[in-house]
């Protein structure tokens, strides 16, 4: 008999961050996690997460909206179904649901969780099976002040954990940016690859500007230097620096990748299982982009453990990420609500091996974490 899903909880979690983790448009001291539950009348649960940035300083959905959206429109869609088919019961979920794709993601990823556990294989095997086991995984520093992350960066490649870094910049003037970025790049040298992430926050004469400057740093990538929306702008950019570009928030899943490659983009793309509406979808964004030879990112939202492992299966599949990963949201969190946490060492990550996402809930810390 094939399973029906019976209940659907949603649960608001937040915990601290180890430090403040400033953006662009925010400045992070907590990250609030929408947790799934999804259970069946067999006995089984699915666990999802849907996670974003700052309340609403990244994007149109918040934690609170995700969680309100899943239990007044999209749970109800659910209860009842055969589990028979995921792709069946997203698109059920998109024929009466626009938008949401954080929310879509988070139920995706339990529906994925709940099949695997039935089928007793991981959720990388229901995507097509993994390529690789363990997966790079960069860090990203974000303390605010130059000192404190050479000093972060320098402890992390000495334990081996990480030795590529990603810097969040664009929140002060472009030349104190530069300096910044400069100084890190130059305390750390050749044995880290160091790239930034503007998160929008320039126009074209000031990205002009502070991308000679990180050209001539030794910066290996910048992400999303530009407004979202202002895709001419980031295609001209493209063609004018040999320093390559990340597409980050221009692309959410494969039809923008369609849109801005046909438009003449010539860079990478940041993949992430929230913007594209889950790992299936996020896997037919990596299809496009590599179709039209773009570079492919494991991009996160800052997720927590449960959100992390689907990308981490997602990513496993793809034959090759040429710039890695930056899945290190839970490492960023002061606890963790997960038994066994991921395993982080020599630059990335383990993909899990056990059957669906391979996380087991640890319920004390779940309801000491739990928004009352
Ligand atoms: C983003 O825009 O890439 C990823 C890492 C991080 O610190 O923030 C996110 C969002
Ligand atoms: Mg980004």
């Amino acid at each position: 008999m094939t399973p029906k899903i019976t209940h659907i909880e949603t649960l608001l979690v937040d915990i601290p961050t180890i430090r403040p983790h400033k953006l662009s448009m925010t400045s992070m001291a907590v990250q609030t996690m929408v947790i799934v539950r999804i259970k069946d009348d067999q006995g089984l649960e699915g666990l999802g997460e849907g996670t974003t940035i700052g309340g609403l300083a990244y994007g149109p959905e918040s934690p609170e909206s995700i969680k309100t959206n899943i239990d007044h429109y999209l749970s109800p869609l659910l209860i009842g179904q055969s589990l028979a088919s995921i792709n069946a019961l997203m698109l059920r979920l998109h024929t009466s649901v626009k938008g949401n794709s954080i929310a879509k993601s988070a139920l995706q990823t339990a529906l994925l969780d709940l099949q695997g556990k039935h089928l007793g294989v991981p959720v990388s095997t229901l995507l097509g099976g993994a390529i690789h086991s363990h997966i790079p995984c960069l860090w990203v520093l974000a303390s605010g002040d130059t000192d404190k992350d050479i000093a972060e960066a320098k402890a992390l490649m000495a334990s081996g954990r990480h030795c590529d870094f990603k810097l969040k910049i664009g929140s002060r003037h472009v030349k104190d940016d530069v300096a910044h970025v400069a100084a890190i790049k130059a305390a750390l040298g050749d044995g880290a690859s160091v790239r930034v992430d503007v998160n929008q926050a320039w126009d074209e004469a000031t990205a002009t500007l502070g991308m000679a400057a990180l050209q001539a740093a030794g910066v290996d990538l910048v992400e999303q230097p530009t407004p979202a929306k202002d895709i001419d702008t980031l295609i001209r950019l493209s063609h004018k620096f040999n320093i390559p570009i990340l597409a980050d928030e221009s692309v959410a899943d494969a039809s923008d990748i369609l849109a801005l490659v046909a438009r003449g983009f010539n860079g990478g793309i940041a993949l992430k299982i929230a913007k594209a509406g889950g790992p299936i979808d996020a896997l037919y964004a990596a299809t496009v982009s590599s179709a039209a030879g773009m570079g492919l990112y494991g991009g996160t939202l800052l997720e927590g453990s449960i959100g992390t492992a689907a990308a981490i299966h997602a990513w496993s599949t793809l034959p090759k990420l040429h710039w890695g990963t930056e899945m290190f949201g839970p490492l960023l969190l002061k606890d963790d609500i997960i038994k066994q946490p991921l395993n982080y060492h020599n630059n990335g990550v383990d993909v899990p091996q056990q059957p669906g996402l391979g996380i087991e809930i640890d319920e004390a810390k779940l309801a000491e974490y739990q928004r009352k």
